[in-house]
């Protein structure tokens, strides 16, 4: 029994790290001229700790180029220095060369997958927009007019307008304005980031996001069309033709469909592979441990063997158990309260198994 739940948690964690490569982090480019705020609308958006204050405001650049803030679930390129009324050649070559440059990588993972171009004040000058119109991948641009607080409505129509003219489409111009004045358009801008980035990045930027606490609650209860997707698959795996009914003996009641299914549930919920290890595989292996025939029998009858249909209702009872269980450590964490180790025990699983019987009866 011991090596049997050693080889079952070595499945899980297997399978975990294999759901877990579709979890993928996604870069964001910000670019514009000097001092028009992007590193303030960043620091809004995605939080103090991504970027430092002293970022802010910087004064005159030492360096031409970028700066990159990132951690597990966001990388950001931050353009700086580059005054209006300068070079605009070299100002459009280095955003164009690092464009074509990052586009050309082998690995999609390196790419630019969203790009905020950050314009402030009263002007758009030629150079914002030729690299708006032609250097960027439309379906991966925002144009976004900062410091709107500085703007009346006249000028904001009037630089809408302007911007028009590159033929980029009107739901992707945003106003903002920072957190200091008040982060105007900033949780807009979130959501339309989100819609925008491809599929596989969207968990992660929704985690790095500061500004929407709401979104990410939401984005967690999402989730449950897609477990529910995956206890239904492994249900007609447990039941389908083929399965084996399991004879009464003290095997363990843990087939690999449903390893696969807490793998993946737990993947789906953003466990990370340190809480995996040190909080979910425990209780596993506990449950596991106790999932065994002898013990279920004080539960449930099961007459000679257990039967297709009582294999599957244990497994869509166990998989929606778990999924409960992963959801409110996700939103735990989302408030800031305290995660308490996911307190499975038997004899609770058996109240949820029967109250799922009966109800699904
Ligand atoms: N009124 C107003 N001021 C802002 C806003 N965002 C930034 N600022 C101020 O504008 C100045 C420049 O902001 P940064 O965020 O450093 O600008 P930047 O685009 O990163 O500048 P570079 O790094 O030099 O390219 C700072 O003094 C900010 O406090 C805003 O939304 N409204
Ligand atoms: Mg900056």
């Amino acid at each position: 029994m011991e090596q049997e739940i050693r080889d079952a948690e070595q499945e899980i964690l297997k399978r975990f790290e294999a759901d877990r490569k579709n979890y993928k982090r996604p870069n964001i480019l910000v670019c514009g001229y000097t001092g028009n705020g992007k590193t303030s609308l960043i620091q809004t958006i995605l939080g103090k700790e991504l970027v430092a204050q002293d970022k802010i405001g910087a004064g005159k650049p030492v360096t031409r180029g970028f700066d990159v803030y990132e951690n597990e679930n966001v990388r950001i390129w931050d353009s700086r220095g580059f005054e209006m009324g300068g070079d605009e050649s070299a100002f459009h070559d280095q955003i164009s060369d690092f464009v074509r440059e990052r586009q050309n990588a082998p690995d999609v993972e390196e790419h630019v997958h969203l790009v905020w171009y950050a314009i402030s004040g009263v002007r758009v000058t030629d150079c914002d927009k030729h690299l708006i119109s032609t250097v960027f991948d439309p379906k991966h641009l925002i144009v976004v007019l900062t410091k709107c607080d500085t703007l009346r409505p006249s000028q904001r129509e009037a630089m809408k307008k302007e911007i028009l003219t590159t033929g980029i489409s009107e739901e992707r111009i945003l106003f903002t304005s920072d957190a200091e004045s008040g982060s105007i358009g900033c949780k807009e801008l979130m959501e339309l980031s989100y819609r925008m980035i491809p599929d596989a990045y969207k968990d992660a930027f929704m985690a790095a996001q500061a500004i929407d606490m709401e979104a990410k609650i939401k984005a967690v209860q999402a989730k449950k069309g897609k477990a529910n997707a995956a206890i239904v698959a492994a249900v007609a795996t447990a039941t389908g033709v083929g399965a084996v009914p399991l004879p009464l003996s003290d095997a363990l009641l843990i087939t690999p469909a449903q390893l696969g299914l807490i793998a993946y549930l737990a993947s789906l919920y953003g466990l990370k592979t340190e809480a995996m290890k040190t909080a979910a595989l425990p209780f596993l292996a506990k449950m596991a441990g106790k999932l065994t025939v002898s013990s279920l029998l004080k539960f449930i009858p099961f007459g000679s063997v257990v039967s297709s249909a009582v294999a599957g209702t244990l497994t869509a009872a166990m998989g929606w158990y778990v999924q409960g269980k992963f959801e409110s450590m996700a939103i735990a964490k989302i408030k800031g309260e305290p995660v308490s180790e996911p307190n499975f025990d038997i004899s609770t699983f058996m109240t949820y198994y029967n109250n799922y019987k009966d109800h699904k009866e």
